[in-house]
Parts: structure tokens; C-alpha cells; sequence
């Protein structure tokens, strides 16, 4: 379907991404579905995981029917080639999740061993009691020295010398007995990657399954490693979220401020800007310049990060990246890495936009880079706010146009912050769960893709969710869609069934709570294993599932893989790059259910997928003796 046959309103379900695609068209600037139509007719071979290009013996094209070319060069065969394929996919969402991880570990390390000024540790208590969970000194010991071994402790996670990671210490006996008898237990973080690439070179792993199953270890190494000490760090280092509340979509953008957005995955660069945007100085510059001040606004799972622990607001998810430039109301994005479109620095090029990279290791061609290290992070978010400022005499108000009113939002449910509203422990949830008000919890998280009319599957699987007395959790893009359709909010729970509602008036809570950026699904597998420890269950027996309706990403692969490992059964709104394989077909839908009580589901449609949910959350109640 071209666009004008499909037409523009089809493309997403909000009135600022549509006023956004008209101006973008007035204004002769190309979004990601102008170049998703010139690339239609796509590769069936590269769909369905069948072509491999892994050595110059290649490349090479398997094909499924017919006699001919059913083999690689090599030799492999389809399965082979689709298990290399998608292992290596999943390696890469781990590394991306776990590399991020990494650098926020430098910054805490930094701050431990005394060579930063610019950043602290903000919460003091969390660092203490993580460090004594690990089996650490804390008590009666400085804080920086006990910051110390923590960082020893998550820098040994990421190295081939430990037999299981640290927090592995959280997850239910049983589940780690399976996973032992498996053969799939994580140990080192980069060691499951590298080994992962190892595996898939021509000659080594030559058997689907167990490709697989390195597969489920490498997924486990990023919810259980990279992904939990990002977040776990990330709140020492800047506060664990409280509830708070916020605003979203392209309206949160001023017509009278500064507008700079952040945009990437990691809060360290993020959280310099926002403290050096409260300088005095600063604001007497942009004031001289004619502003009222300066707005700071995210995007993605920066955005994300952000609004959990500083409410600042979100102008938009995946999608809304491109439109937020259009509106001709941004001085200035700034970046660090993931999910940052390289179109960005070419829209910001057509108005008076400045594009900043901050990452030696993420460089735009076309972007201003200014390269943000421990030592120098303030000074740099100065020069860069100056950077913004100086954008802000340059705008021509003739080309702004700021769609939208922002709509209202809370944010900040970190299980910390739930766990404070119910009293300090599970029970009033387990309870809850127990009487049938809240039936189940799902985890809605990930990305926007422009295959699928933007924030649709989202919002309506959430409604459909929530009707049915199922508890939604939200982190990633998916946020800002919950947000837009209103479901963030305490007024959110009208939409929900009479249980689900009566629980969110009894404690003043949203149906959808916001629970983070991606790394933070994290979060969700620590509440099921708080769950599932205090029912005395494993994480497969409880009531919850987890979807990714409109995924797109590698790192999504990586955590729809560690849900599945984990025993929670995953919707995807669209399959992976697997179908060419029967093997790690039936393996994804079927047979992972044998081996580690759960499998990924795939739905495009969202109502059918809430069935599909419901009717899961459903025996998983019967099982444990509750109403279905
Ligand atoms: Fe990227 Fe995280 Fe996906 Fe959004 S949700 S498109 S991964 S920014 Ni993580
Ligand atoms: Fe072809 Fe095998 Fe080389 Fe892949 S690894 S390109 S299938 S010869």
C-alpha cells in the first residue's frame, strides 16, 4: 500500500503525529515511513532468517522448497542458518542493553574511587542494602568504600571469572535449578555474548537447539547482569524513583523556552544537562536571548529515564523522534546511543536544529560531536546548553508549529516506591491477585515500528488488559503511548474493570503504572521473583505475562527471550526473522514451554492478543486453586 493509497491518518493514531506528517510534507522533509515505502517488496530471504553473509564463501541463500540450494556453501541448512542468525540478533540487544549497563558501572566506579566531581551518590540507602543482598560489608563501612566493592562485584559480573551473576541471588530456587539442568545458568556478562559469536562463526555450534539455548543464557545475562545493574546503579546515581507527576507529548515543547530534547538510553549525560540547566548563569544567558527559560524534554528511553526520576516530560517515543525536529521548535537534541535514527541529523539540518553526539562510541556524520567523559561532564553540558541558546536567536517562528495539548501523567513506580505504597510488603498485591481485583500483571514494554499503525496494538491491548481486571506495567516507547491515551493517570483506572478499578481508587494509582526505560524491565522480572518467593512458587506458576506489541529492536529480542527464560509467556505483535526455520520456529512457539514453562506468542491484531493473555493469566490462576 503506498502512503497516499494507505493516507497519512493510517500511519498513527495521534492528531500530533498527523499535523507533524503534513508539515513534514509541506516542508519537503522525509520521515521513516517515505523510506519504509521505497523499501517495500522486501527480501522474502532476509525475512525469514535465510541468507547469511557470516563468511566469503558467501553469500548465501537457503531455500526452503525445492531441491536446489537448500544448503549454504558450507553446508548449513535452514535451521542452522536462521538459530546463527537469531542468536546473533539476540547478542546484540544483550550487548547494547549490558554495554549501557557498563557505562553507567564506570560512572558509579568513578564517583566511588573519587575521580569525578560531577556526579554523586544520590541514594545512599539503596547502595547499602544492595551491597549487603550481595553478601557485602556495609554496615559501619564508608560509603565510598562499600561503592567500592560493589563496583569490584558488577565489574567481575561482566568478566568470565564468576559461575553465575550476582543477581541470580534473587530468582527463585526453582527456576535456577531448571536453568542449571540446562545448561543455560549466565555467568559472565560479555562472556555469553563473545561466546555467542564464537558459536555462530562457520564450523563451531552446528546444532539449531543448542544455539537456542545460548541464546536464552545470552537474554538471561542481560536481564540478570547488564540490564539490573544498569538499573540498580542508575538509581544510586540519581535517585530511585518516587511517584511523580509529568506531562506527554509533542505539546510538552514551548514556544517561549529553549527547547532541548534528550534523546538515547542512558540518564549520564541526560542528568549533567538537567543540572546544568538549573545554572543561574545559564538562565541569564537564555533570558539575555529572549527566552523565559530553558524546557528540557526527552524522547525514547532517555526520555524515559528522566521522567521516572526527575519528571521531566516526554515529547515522544520511537516514532514521534523525526515529527518532534518538524515541529521547527527545537533548538537543540542531544544524544547518546540506541534507537537514534541517523535521519535525525539531516531533518535537523533543514531548520535551525542543533544535533549534539556525546559518545566517542556513537558518532553522526553531520552532528556536533562533544565528546562527555566523568572529568568534564558539567562543563560540557554548559557548553552545550550555551549550544542551544545561541540556536534560540536563529529560530524562525514562521516554521514552528507545536501540535498538541500535553496531556497529564505519573510516573515513577519503581518496586521500591510500590512496595512503600502497599505497606512495605507484596502481601496486599498477593492478596489482591489472590481475591481476583487484580487478575493478572502484564508487562507492555518496547518499541514503535513503522510496519504497524503507530501506538495502535499499545493502547488497545493495554484497554483490553485493563478492562479485564489485568494490572499493566509500562516501560520503554510503549510509555508515551499509555500516556497520550490517558491511562497514566489515577482517572486512567474509569477504563478498567470494576476490580482493577476499585484496587487503583484504594491507592491512588493509575491502571498502567510507568515503570521505566528498557533496561528497567529489570524491575518487572525482580517484582515476579518477589512474587513468586513469597507465594513459594516459581516465576512460570504466577499469573503475569509480558508483550511487545510493536517491536522492532534487537534489544527487544533480547528481553522477550529473558521473559520467556524467566517463565513468563510473551506476546511479540510481529515475528522475528526466524519463520524460515521449523525448528527454531516450533522451539519459540511451542517447544521452550516443555523446557522452561513458557513460549512467545505472535499476534499482530491487540484484541486478539488480550485474549490470547487472558486466556494465559486465566490457567495460571486455576493452577495455583484460584477463580480463573
Ligand atoms: Fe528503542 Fe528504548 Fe525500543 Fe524505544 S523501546 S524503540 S529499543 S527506545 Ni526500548
Ligand atoms: Fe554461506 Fe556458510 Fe559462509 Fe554463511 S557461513 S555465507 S551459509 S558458506
Amino acid at each position: 500500500m503506498t502512503k497516499e493509497q494507505q493516507g497519512l491518518e493510517n500511519l498513527s493514531i495521534w492528531n500530533d503525529a498527523a499535523s507533524m506528517l503534513a508539515k513534514a510534507k509541506k516542508d519537503g522533509v522525509e520521515t521513516v515511513w517515505d523510506r519504509l515505502h521505497e523499501q517495500r517488496n522486501e527480501c522474502a530471504f532476509c525475512a525469514q532468517g535465510l541468507s547469511c553473509s557470516k563468511c566469503v564463501m558467501g553469500p548465501c541463500r537457503i531455500n526452503m522448497k525445492g531441491d536446489k540450494r537448500q544448503h549454504g556453501v558450507c553446508g548449513a541448512d535452514a535451521d542452522l542458518t536462521v538459530a546463527r542468525n537469531f542468536g546473533r540478533f539476540v547478542a546484540a540487544g544483550a550487548a547494547s542493553h549490558s554495554d549501557h549497563g557498563r557505562d553507567v558501572l564506570d560512572t558509579f566506579a568513578a564517583v566511588a574511587e573519587g575521580k569525578t566531581k560531577d556526579f554523586q551518590i544520590r541514594d545512599e540507602a539503596k547502595l547499602r542494602r544492595i551491597a549487603s543482598e550481595l553478601g557485602l560489608a556495609s554496615e559501619g563501612q564508608p560509603i565510598d568504600a562499600v561503592a567500592r566493592a560493589l563496583a569490584d562485584k558488577f565489574y567481575q559480573d561482566y568478566s568470565s571469572r564468576s559461575e553465575r551473576l550476582s543477581f541470580l541471588s534473587r530468582v527463585p530456587e526453582k527456576r535456577r535449578t531448571r536453568w542449571a539442568e540446562l545448561g543455560v545458568t549466565p555467568r559472565g556478562i560479555d562472556r555469553e555474548v563473545v561466546e555467542m559469536m564464537h558459536r555462530t562463526h562457520m564450523g563451531v555450534d552446528c546444532d539449531a537447539t543448542n544455539i537456542c539455548l545460548h541464546a536464552v543464557r545470552t537474554a538471561l545475562a542481560d536481564g540478570w547482569g547488564g540490564s539490573m545493574i544498569a538499573t540498580e546503579l542508575s538509581d544510586i546515581l540519581f535517585g530511585t524513583p518516587r511517584p511523580t507527576a509529568s506531562k506527554v507529548n509533542l505539546g510538552v515543547l514551548r514556544k517561549d523556552m529553549v527547547n532541548v530534547l534528550v534523546h538515547g538510553h542512558s540518564p549520564v549525560v541526560s542528568e549533567t544537562i538537567l543540572a546544568a540547566a538549573k545554572d543561574q548563569d545559564i538562565l541569564a544567558e537564555a533570558a539575555k536571548a529572549g527566552a523565559i527559560g530553558i524546557n528540557i524534554a526527552g524522547l525514547c528511553c532517555t526520555g524515559n529515564e528522566v521522567l521516572m526520576r526527575q519528571g521531566i516530560p516526554l515529547a515522544g517515543n520511537h516514532l514521534m523522534t523525526e515529527l518532534a525536529l518538524i515541529t521547527g521548535a527545537v533548538e537543540l537534541m542531544v544524544v547518546d546511543y540506541q534507537c537514534i535514527m541517523p535521519s535525525l541529523v539531516r531533518i535537523a539540518a533543514c531548520y535551525h536544529t542543533r544535533f549534539v553526539s556525546t559518545q566517542d562510541k556513537a558518532k553522526f556524520p553531520g552532528a556536533t560531536h562533544v565528546p562527555f567523559t566523568h572529568e568534564n561532564a558539567r562543563d560540557k553540558a554548559r557548553e552545550v546548553l550555551r549550544m542551544a541558546i545561541e540556536a534560540y536567536t536563529k529560530r524562525k517562528p514562521e516554521r514552528v508549529e507545536i501540535p498538541g495539548q500535553p496531556v497529564d501523567i505519573m510516573t515513577g513506580f519503581s518496586n521500591e516506591a510500590v512496595l512503600e505504597a502497599l505497606g512495605g510488603t507484596p502481601q496486599p498485591l498477593i492478596d489482591a491477585i489472590k481475591a481476583g481485583s487484580v487478575r493478572g500483571v502484564v508487562g507492555i514494554v518496547g518499541c514503535n515500528n513503522p510496519k504497524l499503525t503507530h501506538d495502535y496494538c499499545h493502547t488497545n491491548l493495554a484497554k483490553e488488559l485493563i478492562k479485564r481486571d489485568i494490572l499493566v506495567v509500562v516501560t520503554g516507547c510503549a510509555t508515551v503511548a499509555m500516556g497520550k491515551a490517558g491511562l497514566l493517570t489515577p482517572a486512567g483506572a474509569e477504563q478498567a474493570g470494576q476490580g482493577l478499578a476499585s484496587v487503583c481508587k484504594a491507592l491512588g494509582i493509575p491502571p498502567v503504572l510507568h515503570v521505566g526505560s528498557c533496561v528497567d524491565n529489570a524491575r518487572i522480572l525482580h517484582l515476579c521473583a518477589i512474587l513468586a518467593n513469597a507465594l513459594g512458587v516459581d516465576m512460570s506458576d504466577l499469573p503475569v505475562a509480558a508483550s511487545a506489541p510493536e517491536w522492532y529492536s534487537e534489544k527487544a529480542a533480547a528481553i522477550g527471550l529473558y521473559a520467556v527464560a524467566c517463565g513468563i509467556y510473551t506476546h511479540l505483535g510481529l515475528p522475528p526473522h526466524i519463520t524460515g526455520s521449523k525448528t527454531v520456529t516450533d522451539l519459540a512457539l511451542n517447544g521452550l514451554e516443555d523446557v522452561i514453562g513458557a513460549s512467545f506468542a505472535v499476534e499482530p491484531d491487540p484484541f486478539k492478543a488480550a485474549e490470547l493473555i487472558d486466556k494465559r493469566i486465566s490457567t495460571k490462576r486455576t493452577a495455583l486453586g484460584l477463580t480463573p
